[in-house]
């Protein structure tokens, strides 16, 4: 049996940490124990060079918006045929910390980015391939870039505008509106609520996806 992608999106500091350790340990409590981590950009070797130049930049080089998607799918691409399709052939399970979604939000809504450019990208490079679950924690942007700032310096996208966060959630919302396999939890609640939230779901999603007698 092929194991199955389930991805965390969400705004900086929606608390994607906390929600990936609580999918990890329910699937534990299912006896999924194959698990396989992700994030994005990254989680290959040139796929993490591409999220330190995506996050910091490089010597002060200006990086386009047009540039900056194209190392995402770079980076989405190498992770998905190298680490996260074989994971799943293998039977493990990935959890993914962020993955398209987060494109569509930040370069779509964000930077604002042509969306028939980004969709024929998407189609070009993923093909249909995309998560069985994405669980999008929803944050008023004020409230999670102040997460954010708590844990020190902003990096190269955190130092944006609000105005431009607030697009992000707009377009998340929307997003998760148009297709059933996005969950929206709320993520303003504190963390034991979100947990329990994220434990409700999943107690319903898994016995559709396994056999868990
Ligand atoms: N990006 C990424 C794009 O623009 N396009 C793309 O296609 C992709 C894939 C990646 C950056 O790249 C951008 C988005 C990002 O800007 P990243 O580090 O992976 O960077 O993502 P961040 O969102 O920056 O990661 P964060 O660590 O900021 O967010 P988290 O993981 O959601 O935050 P977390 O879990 O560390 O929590 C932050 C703080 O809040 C507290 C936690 O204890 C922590 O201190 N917290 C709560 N406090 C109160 N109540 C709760 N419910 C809380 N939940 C967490």
């Amino acid at each position: 049996m092929t194991g199955k992608f389930i991805v965390i999106e969400g705004l900086e500091g929606a608390g994607k940490t906390t929600a990936i350790n609580t999918v990890a340990t329910i699937l534990n409590q299912h006896n999924i124990d194959d698990l396989q981590f992700t994030r994005e950009p990254g989680g290959t070797p040139i796929a993490e060079a591409l999220r330190n130049i995506i996050k910091n930049g490089l010597d002060n080089e200006f990086l386009t918006d047009k540039a900056e998607l194209l190392m995402l799918y770079a980076a989405r691409i190498q992770l998905i045929e190298n680490v996260i399709k074989p994971s799943l052939k293998l039977g493990k399970w990935v959890i993914g910390d962020r993955h398209d979604l987060s494109t569509q939000a930040y370069q779509g809504g964000g930077r604002q980015l042509n969306t028939v450019f980004i969709e024929t990208l998407k189609n070009q490079v993923l093909g249909d391939f995309k998560p069985d679950l994405t669980l999008y924690l929803d944050i008023d942007p004020e409230i999670g870039l102040m997460r954010a700032k708590s844990r020190g310096k902003l990096d190269r996208i955190e130092q944006q505008s609000l105005p431009f966060f607030k697009r992000i959630r707009q377009c998340y919302l929307e997003l998760a509106k148009q297709d059933s396999t996005i969950i929206t939890i709320d993520a303003e609640k504190p963390m034991a609520n979100v947990v329990k939230q994220i434990e409700q779901i999943l107690v319903t999603w898994l016995p559709k996806q396994v056999n868990l007698s």
